[in-house]
């Protein structure tokens, strides 16, 4: 049996350091069973890359650094993945920055990557690669003649075709994205939006068994929504919040990276009209917004930090009173820990992005309450998460009257109702968690018909780089 091959843009840390949370945790114990290995870009760049994969050993797997330069890497990672693939993929295309060398960058480091794990893989790897960063690496691997199954998993929205023909490589994207043995989305939204993008730019058919037949090929695509190790987040909101006071006033808080697609600006509209409209809440209430700058040098990224300032002070200038600041704002990333206890001391949990692939700020919220006094969780519609999580409240977030009203009913709601909405929140979550999300995905790559190694034996053209395993 092969190795599981993980390629996604960033790998873990070499230490271990960033480990908590996420996909290191989901990953870990299918990579560790057969001696897995992790691609991802290199930390730092430098001018004279590596002509090979950087090795380093951990523990449970190995991990594999490609080197790249300055130049290249900004317009492959800054550039073509997020000033084209992000905002066109979240419905945004007015942000698109269209620039030739971005696209052309973007396919040199997935050709040159593709040419690294070439070298490396054997016939049965199963190779699984992560998000819109790396699209086109199976169809580069196919060409260099890699016969591994390989997966693909998109962590962000699929558009619907109008807006996903907004990317200038529409076509080719397409393409790119059926070459893969296994496509996997979050949503059944999504899952919708790739039958379709493949039936009209692909004329790709959609068979009985739910596979898409495409150019002779049998495509396999699935919806696997993502989520978090459950239980250990709320034992570590659990264990944190022993002998932490709650907060003095009733708490709402949002956490999210200072993205346009979450929904930011919206929400404190929301919460503007929230406390216009009810003053009997003021002094009574306050809402803490956590919003690490991210990708600082991207013109949109700047836009949106200097409009979610103005907003705080807006609406801190015009209800706020000498012993009363009723929004605080923190532009830092803070450590999980300290995040799952602010959850857990959180009455109202604001998770109102404009367009998201999951957003598991919604389920890590949920994980950590008190199941005897949970918080209650406001949640987008337009969020993945919002498929799985129908008793949150659910809101428009683009209707600051919709967001202000269901603020008000979270702050009012009486106890009984709470606790019935977080359990039936949290029952569905303890069961659909990270690892099974990990494993649902594994089991169906590795059912994916390919021809066996035995197979290969009888056809030495077909191993041009399939190395015996
Ligand atoms: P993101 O857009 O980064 O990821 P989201 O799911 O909202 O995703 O959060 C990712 C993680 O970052 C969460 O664990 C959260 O706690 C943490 N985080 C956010 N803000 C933080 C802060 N201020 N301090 C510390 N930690 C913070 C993409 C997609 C999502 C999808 C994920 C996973 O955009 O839709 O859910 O991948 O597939």
């Amino acid at each position: 049996m092969g190795r599981l091959v993980i390629v996604s843009n960033r790998a873990p840390s070499v230490d271990g350091a960033n480990d908590s949370g996420g996909l290191v945790v989901a990953l870990k114990d299918a990579l560790a069973r057969n001696g897995g290995l992790w691609i991802g870009c290199a930390p730092e760049q430098t001018d004279t890359p590596a002509a090979s994969l950087v090795f380093h050993h951990r523990p449970e797997f190995d991990i594999a650094l490609f080197e790249l330069e300055p130049d290249l890497y900004r317009d492959y990672y800054l550039g073509y993945s997020n000033s084209v693939l992000w905002p066109a993929l979240h419905g945004r295309v007015d942000l698109i920055d269209v620039q030739s060398r971005y696209a052309t960058a973007y396919r040199k480091v997935v050709r040159r990557l593709a040419r690294l794990i070439a070298d490396e893989v054997s016939a049965d790897d199963m190779i699984w690669v992560h998000d819109y960063h790396l699209i086109p690496l199976a169809h580069e691997l196919k060409a260099l003649g890699v016969m591994s199954r390989i997966g693909f998993f998109l962590h962000v929205p699929l558009p619907d075709l109008q807006t996903f023909k907004a990317i200038p490589d529409w076509q080719d994207l397409a393409g790119c994205l059926a070459e893969y043995d296994l496509v996997g989305v979050q949503t059944q939204r999504d899952l919708g939006h790739m039958i379709n993008i493949f039936r009209h730019i692909l004329r790709g058919e959609l068979r009985a068994n739910g596979n898409m037949g495409i150019d002779g090929r049998e495509v396999v695509i699935g919806c696997f929504p993502i989520s978090i190790d459950v239980r250990g987040f709320r034992r570590l909101a659990e264990e944190g919040s022993v002998n932490v006071p709650p907060p003095a006033l009733p708490r709402l808080i949002g956490v999210d990276r200072l993205d346009y697609s979450k929904g930011l600006p919206q929400r404190l509209a929301g919460y503007e009209t929230f406390l216009g409209r009810y003053p009997g809440f003021h002094n009574k209430v306050g809402l803490l917004q956590i919003a690490p700058p991210t990708r600082d040098d991207v013109e949109a990224y700047r836009a949106i930090r200097s409009e979610l300032e103005q907003l705080a002070g807006r609406i801190n200038g015009r209800f706020g009173t000498v012993d009363w600041t009723p929004v605080q704002y923190i532009h830092r990333a803070l450590p999980r820990d300290e995040l799952a206890v602010l959850f857990r001391l959180s009455r109202v949990g604001l998770v109102t992005p404009l367009f998201d692939g999951m957003n598991l700020v919604a389920k890590e919220y949920v994980a950590a309450q008190d199941q005897n006094d949970p918080g209650v969780l406001v949640l987008s519609q337009f969020a993945g998460a919002a498929e799985e999580m129908s008793q949150a409240l659910i809101v428009n977030p683009h209707d600051p009257q919709d967001v202000a009203e269901a603020i008000r009913t979270a702050l009012e709601m009486p106890l009984g109702e709470r606790v019935e909405r977080h359990r039936a929140l949290y029952v569905h979550l303890e069961k659909h968690d990270i690892a099974h999300w990990s494993s649902t995905f594994l089991k169906r790559l590795g059912s994916v018909e390919k021809i066996g190694p035995e197979w290969l034996a009888l056809f030495p053209e077909l191993q041009v780089r399939a190395k015996a395993g």
